[in-house]
């Protein structure tokens, strides 16, 4: 007499293996991978009006004590339950009002400040008083600690950068209070000197740089604009480096200013890395996939990785400047970094 003998399938496979925590390659859809990458990041513009008004109501309703940070956070529409700006960075502005003070803290996420409005009100890291004028640029990297004093008499506003998105996915996100309301202050950025002469310094002196100034990167834009060509993608790029190394802001961002002359017209290319733009000076158009965004000074938007993207000087006789943040430092320490020009 015959044994009825039981059938295996892949059916049965995939379902005894899942009750065991097991899976196989042949599950995956292979099909539904592309030859390029891609993002659920969403293009979007953000307009100062909106964003201004909602700081504003802020200052109005929501305390310092209570919020730690008064800030409004740029929310892609594709990641509004995370919070986020994009997969890996996040942009808010910031609104601190005459004579308050937002109490020291430290965490994992790197950040920094770029001062939109007003000046005389200071941030201070690592003990280090960082005295903030319009278009400086003051960084808070991992584990700095770092409070915001406005001693200045008026309201002050800036943007904040951080990339809170992409250390929350690695799972190490932590954050810790000081001990005290406010930190000692040891010394102002003024005094940190990178170089002296020839003499080697005995520790990393640039450990200790955390304040880029305007009145340099004004300068050095304009010596750009005079001496060099453009780029053709960007425009003219002054980035925010490393002293000493030229190495990127931080190790997971990149910053830059990136300036327009009038009428001036970029080539479109992509790139794997993600970047937010803010329109610091004058107006202009950017293409980013099928959208159009036209931006004022105040504005800000969202390119997602490998979106093929170009900007536009509209004015007539006005420089335009975008401040950029990118992810970029973190997918060439992967060596996932690739960009190309795009065909018209
Ligand atoms: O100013 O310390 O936008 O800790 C988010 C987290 C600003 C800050 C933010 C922060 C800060």
């Amino acid at each position: 007499m015959k044994q009825a003998t039981v059938t295996d399938s892949v059916e049965l496979l995939n379902r005894d293996m899942s009750e065991k925590n097991l899976g196989g390659h042949w599950q995956l859809g292979l099909e539904s991978y592309l030859p390029y990458p891609e993002t659920t990041v969403q293009p979007c513009l953000w307009k100062w009006k909106d964003v201004h008004e909602s700081l504003m109501r802020a200052g109005e309703v929501v305390s310092i004590e209570q919020a730690e940070r008064r800030t409004v956070r740029l929310l892609n529409p594709a990641l509004k339950d995370r919070q986020a700006t994009t997969h890996t960075i996040q942009f808010s502005f910031q609104y601190v009002k005459a004579g308050e003070h937002a109490r020291p803290h430290r965490h994992t996420a790197a950040a920094f400040r770029f001062i939109l409005k007003g000046s005389g009100a200071y941030t201070t890291v690592n003990g280090q008083k960082c005295v903030m004028e319009e278009g400086d640029l003051i960084l808070t990297p991992q584990l700095t600690w770092h409070d915001h004093t406005n001693d200045s008499g008026k309201p002050i506003i800036w943007l904040d950068g951080l990339d809170i998105p992409l250390v929350q996915s690695l799972q190490q996100l932590l954050f810790e209070p000081y001990p005290k309301d406010a930190q000692p202050i040891e010394k102002t950025s003024d005094e940190v000197v990178l170089f002296q002469g020839s003499a080697r310094p005995s520790s990393d002196p640039a450990a200790d740089f955390f304040h880029y100034k305007w009145s340099d990167a004004q300068r050095n834009l304009r010596v750009l604009v005079e001496t060099a060509s453009p780029d053709r993608f960007d425009g003219y790029v002054l980035e925010f480096c490393k002293p000493m190394t030229g190495g990127p802001t931080m190790p997971t961002i990149q910053c830059a200013l990136k300036l327009l002359r009038p009428g001036q017209e970029t080539e479109p290319h992509r790139h794997t890395s993600t970047a937010i733009y803010h329109a610091f000076r004058g107006s202009g158009s950017s293409y980013v996939g099928d959208q159009r965004f036209d931006w004022e000074a105040g504005d800000s938007f969202v390119v997602p990785l490998w979106y093929p993207h170009r900007h536009l000087n509209r004015a007539q006789s006005e420089d335009a400047i975008l401040f950029s943040m990118s992810d970029t430092p973190a997918l060439k320490a992967l060596e996932l970094y690739r960009e190309e020009p795009v065909g018209q």
